[in-house]
């Protein structure tokens, strides 16, 4: 039984309902009740493996389809009436066109099956800056993702009312065959649908394809920001906490800088961190003229490799209760699950099955986990969640922080001499590919802002809107990059990240309110060595200085990789951006 009288939501319904002919239609009310139905269905039909439920109760095995295990972007399309406003990094086909082809994949693609109506709020339902969508899918498996991620139900139905505007989605599994998948997102008809897979950022629409690649077109039209970034707060032993939010891209250390657990003696001296997210930011300007971040999520889908109680301590909590893990490895001696790198030596389960439902014995070479592995986890039982969490006004941010995965060049972190040039920054951040998308892994690409796979429209039309932003808002956050990444000649990393990374936050923070000095450098401002807290680390300073060293060799052939970057702009490049690289050359070869 339809959950609203809103029309149009119903008449959508009926027209995909026409094409796609599902068995039945049920609508997600959000209850719990409903979703444990839904839990026991997946289970009788080896969607899920229930887990050992004293150990990890509500907790569920998935294992996906061997090809269909990351985000595919080549098969990820922005469709607007005009190929322009796409822009030269994304996908692009006619929006009819592309409409025909999909109705054509989506013909009696639900026959047999159920549709599931998910009525879904991104941000908290009724707050100002929610914004509510209905996902159409035929997968059990995005429904329960869904209902953990979003906020998920009746009450998102009740706050629609009558309203017309809502983000239509369409998802059906289909055959997974690999070459009609398509990941599409109609702009101009706040549209987005997904065909034949059933992995992730492919499918749970809510995540990059809303709450990004839509949101970053509606940002821009309303003048606001969606962004790939966590959000953190970092109280100080007087108490104060104070927020920055950081752009990485995909699989590059937001959710573990988001729960990161502050060295011992910072502990002690009474230093906390809180998280208010793990992946997407939304920022408005708030009417004290700073900028203001919300979360739009409910939930983390984090990477388990690499995840342990020393590495991640609080995201392993997390996924200790009511959590769905995808192609991690099943412990079959106690229904539990396990991921290379969260226990060591014995402590390795001697028998594994692994993400590919294949027996795995320890020592053996290949990983019983896919390195894309996820857990889908609550926010709410994560240990250091803020208490801002679900403040609908957000939280007010003094820092903005971009960074990537670079063995070489990019030092531990430098400070922007100004906003326009922090989106200079941004703009030519480059990062080493990861497994969070389909394709080679370690290569090095541009990823401006960590949104190449995620912008919804030009990107110098985006790059020109942060450059408005900056306008806008009169008491800006300060602009920095980190690198926790940087490798020896051995290949291994130089900086212990994790927890570690507070004692660079503590300048960065301190930076904002005018708290530590700097050198001024060819790139930016960078700490004096003696103005990172190096107790209780075994880097030395010598080490420490090593990481923060700009190689004008090194940096002068990145102006001649960014000079090629920008090209691809042509005349759209803001003139400011063009600027910033000019400076930058010039200070290189002063
Ligand atoms: P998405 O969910 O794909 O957007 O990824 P993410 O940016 O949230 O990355 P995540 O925090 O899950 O980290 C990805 C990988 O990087 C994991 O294997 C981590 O163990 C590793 N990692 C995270 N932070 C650090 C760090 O400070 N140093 C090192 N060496 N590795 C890190
Ligand atoms: C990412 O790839 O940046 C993720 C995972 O956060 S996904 O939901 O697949 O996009
Ligand atoms: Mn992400």
């Amino acid at each position: 039984m339809a959950l609203t009288n809103n029309k149009a939501v119903l008449s959508w319904i009926d027209e995909m309902a026409a094409k796609t002919c599902p068995d039945e239609i049920v609508w997600i009310d959000g209850s719990e009740a409903q979703l444990d139905e839904l839990r026991k269905l997946a289970v009788d039909t080896g969607v899920l493996i229930e887990l050992n439920q004293e150990k990890l109760p509500g907790c569920y095995l998935h294992r996906t389809d061997p090809n269909d295990v990351a985000r595919v972007e080549d098969r990820t399309f922005i469709c607007c009436k005009k190929e322009e406003d796409a822009g030269p990094t994304n996908h692009w086909m006619d929006p009819e066109a592309m409409y025909d082809k999909l109705y054509k994949l989506y013909e009696g693609s639900m026959k047999g099956r159920t549709m599931y109506v998910i009525p879904y709020s991104m941000g908290v339902v009724g707050s100002p800056f929610a914004k509510y969508g209905i996902e159409l899918t035929d997968s059990v498996y995005v429904v329960l993702n869904m209902a953990i991620m979003t906020r998920v139900g009746v009450s998102v139905l009740d706050a629609l009312g009558d309203d017309p505007n809502f983000i239509k989605g369409l998802h059906s599994q289909g055959t997974l065959d690999k070459e009609n998948k398509y990941i599409v997102h109609f702009p101009e008809d706040n549209t987005i649908m997904s065909i034949n897979s059933n992995y992730g950022g492919n499918v749970l629409q809510g995540k990059k394809c809303f709450a990004l690649r839509i949101a970053s077109n509606l940002g821009r039209q309303e003048g606001w920001m969606a962004e790939h970034m966590l959000i953190l707060g970092i109280e100080n032993p007087q108490g104060e906490v104070r927020y920055l939010s950081a752009a990485f891209p995909s699989a590059c250390g937001k959710t573990n800088l988001a729960m990161l657990i502050p060295p011992e003696g910072y502990q002690k001296a009474g230093w906390k961190v809180w998280c208010v997210g793990d992946d997407i930011a939304w920022l408005r300007v708030g009417a004290d003229g700073r900028l203001w971040a919300v979360n739009p999520e409910n939930g983390f889908f984090g990477v388990a490799p690499g995840t342990n109680a020393k590495s991640n301590f609080n995201a392993l909590e997390s996924t200790k209760r009511g959590t769905i893990f995808t192609n991690v490895a099943y412990d079959p001696a106690d229904g539990t699950v396990w991921w290379d790198g969260l226990t060591k030596g014995d402590a390795i389960p001697a028998h594994l099955v692994d993400w590919n439902g294949l027996d795995w014995n320890r020592g053996d070479e290949k990983k019983p986990a896919h390195p894309n592995s996820r857990f889908t986890a609550p926010a709410k039982y994560c240990p250091c969640i803020s208490p801002e969490f679900e403040n609908p006004q957000g939280v007010p941010i003094s820092a903005i922080v971009f960074g990537g995965r670079r063995a070489k060049t990019a030092p531990l972190v430098y400070q922007s001499r100004s906003w326009e040039h922090g989106v200079f920054v941004g703009s030519i951040m480059a990062s080493e590919t990861t497994a969070a998308a389909a394709g080679a892994v370690g290569v090095v690409r541009r990823d401006p802002m960590a949104m190449l796979p995620f912008c919804g429209y030009h990107m110098a039309d985006y790059w020109q809107h942060w450059l408005d932003m900056g306008k806008a808002i009169s008491n800006q956050p300060k602009i920095f990059n980190v690198n926790w990444f940087r490798t020896d000649d051995d290949g291994n990393f130089i900086w212990p990240g994790f927890g570690d990374n507070l004692r660079v936050l503590e300048w960065i923070m301190k930076r904002c309110f005018d708290e530590a000095d700097a050198n001024e450098t060819a790139i930016g401002y960078q700490p004096k060595v003696e103005d990172i807290n190096l107790e209780g680390t075994d880097v030395s300073a010598e080490t420490l200085t090593e990481l923060l060293q700009v190689d004008k060799e090194l940096w002068l052939q990145e102006v001649e990789g960014i000079k090629e970057f920008y090209a691809k702009f042509g005349n759209k490049l803001p003139a400011e951006l063009s600027h910033q690289l000019s400076v930058l050359e010039s200070n290189l070869n002063r």
